[in-house]
This record gives structure tokens, sequence and C-alpha cells, in this order.
């Protein structure tokens, strides 16, 4: 259960790798479905601290609205739920990372979700990009929240992508090297991030509880959010550490 320990080590890493500028619409495949995604206004779903944090994030933590229909979720959520009915929900996380929350892996789906998840990884990750078979899924209660964490750069590499079901919650990155530099980043209900290179190694991540859940000074209504994520195979000098 390799994947799920990706919050055990965590460390900041400052130095990133390759930062070539990704495009910005999701479109490394070129298939019908995936060209007529909409590239998305930063100034729309990032609040920032200061200019050069919003530039950071601007170009490393990409999201997508409506990336999925109701119809995808609902097939995503009928799959993932007999599954996670089985589990409760965990208070006490052992790496103290996650308050009110229950997760899981999975590599094998049915049809329509495969074919979903495959168009997730086309849109996140560069063609040829080693991945990991397994996708993480977290249910995440009402008044469950994440705390600030950084995913250990052993167990997954530089890009970091996630389905937003049931639920709109707000993402807070925070640097790792100067807390006062910041970024709230709202993810809606059926969208897709993709948290990568500086987003994914200088920044802390976490998901606000329902008390902060604000946006731009709007509330954003929290409810059990459910989030399937696809991580890449981590990089091979980080792995052997
Ligand atoms: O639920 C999410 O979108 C993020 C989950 C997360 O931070 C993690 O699993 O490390």
């Amino acid at each position: 259960m390799a994947l799920l320990m990706i919050r055990s080590v965590s460390r900041a890493v400052t130095q990133n790798s390759v930062r070539n500028s990704w495009l910005r619409s999701c479109g490394y495949a070129k298939t019908s479905a995936i060209s007529q995604i909409q590239t998305q206004d930063p100034e729309s779903y990032i609040e920032a601290s200061d200019n050069e944090t919003f530039k950071i994030l601007a170009n490393d933590m990409l999201v997508y609205d409506n990336f999925l229909t109701k119809e995808e979720e609902k097939s995503l959520v009928t799959e993932i739920e007999p599954v996670m009915k089985r589990m409760r929900y965990e208070y006490e996380h052992w790496d103290d990372a996650i308050h009110g929350y229950r997760e899981t892996e999975r590599k094998k789906w049915n049809d329509e979700n495969q074919l979903i998840l495959k168009r997730v990884r086309e849109c996140s990750f560069p063609v040829g990009t080693p991945q990991i078979d397994f996708t993480h899924i977290l249910d995440l209660k009402k008044d469950g929240y994440i705390k600030p964490h950084v995913d250990a750069v052993r167990f997954c590499g530089r890009v970091i992508a996630g389905l937003c079901l049931l639920s709109p919650c707000v993402m807070r990155l925070v640097m790792v090297d100067d807390k006062t530099r910041y970024g709230d980043i709202l993810l809606n209900q059926r969208a897709l991030y993709v948290m990568k290179d500086r987003a994914r190694y200088e920044f802390s991540h976490e998901v606000l509880e329902e008390s902060m859940s604000i946006f731009k000074g709007n509330v954003v209504p929290r409810d059990r959010r459910i989030s399937v994520m696809c991580r890449n195979e981590p990089d091979k000098e980080d792995k052997e550490t």
C-alpha cells in the first residue's frame, strides 16, 4: 500500500527538476473530448497573498471546472460508494494529516470509469510519463479537513491530479520557506486540479475545514467530499532516498 504512505515522509523540495511551461489547455492528447475542455482563467480560482505567488500558482496549479459531467460524477461515486460503506471514518490519521476521512486505492474500474480516468491522465501528464496505476480515493466527511503537508517525494513524482466529487472546497497552498506567501484555490464540485512542479514541491497543501472555507469573501459550503487522485511515479533518485 505504498501510495497511502505518500504523506508519511513529507519534505519540501526547494529545487525542482524540469520546469517547462505546460500547456494551459487540457490537451496533451488530441481526442475530441479533451480538446473541448476550456482553459480556466487563474483569477477565477486563485486568491493569492501577492503577485509573485499568484504567478507561480497560475503556472503550476491548474483547475478545470466542470471536467466531469453530472453523469460521470455519479458513475464514479456509484463505484466508490460500496467500498467506502465498508469502512469507518477515522479521526486520528496515523501521520496526523487528516481529520474525518476514509481512504482506499483502486486499480481496476468499470469500463465507463476507466475511460474517465484515462481522460484525467491524458490531460494531466505529458505523454510517456510513468504513472502509478493505482488511483487514491479519499472520502472526507463534511466536518473533515486535511492539514498542511507536502506529499512525500519518495512515493510520487511531480504531478498530482485530483477529481473533486460531491462538494466544493478551498485548498490552501502555503510556501514552505515563507509562510506569509500562500494561495487559496477554489475547487468546485466536478473540477479537475493538476498540482505540479513548484506548487507540488515548494508549497504545502491542505483542505480547509468548514468554518474557514471562504474564497474571495464568499463562503464555500462544505459537504462530504470525495477526491480521486492520480499520481506519477517518483523520480528515480527520490525513490532511492
Ligand atoms: O483531497 C485532495 O484533493 C487532496 C488529498 C491530499 O492532500 C493527499 O492525499 O495528500
